[in-house]
């Protein structure tokens, strides 16, 4: 994404949402296992915009 900066992602498991507003995804998993889900605006990994979910 540092590469890429002006590059547009728009997937269905992925929404974009603007400062203080709300989004919904939903993501149906087939396995059981743990997941991570990130922001892929350049350098909010970095800044801890990551998280962690248990699938069990
Ligand atoms: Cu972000």
């Amino acid at each position: 994404m540092k590469k890429h900066p002006g590059m547009e992602h728009d997937e269905p498991s992925m929404t974009h949402v603007k400062p203080g507003a709300t989004g919904d995804i939903v993501w149906q998993f087939t396995k059981a296992g743990e997941f991570q889900f990130a922001c892929l605006i350049p350098g909010h990994f970095e800044a801890g915009m990551v998280g962690k979910l248990t699938v069990k």
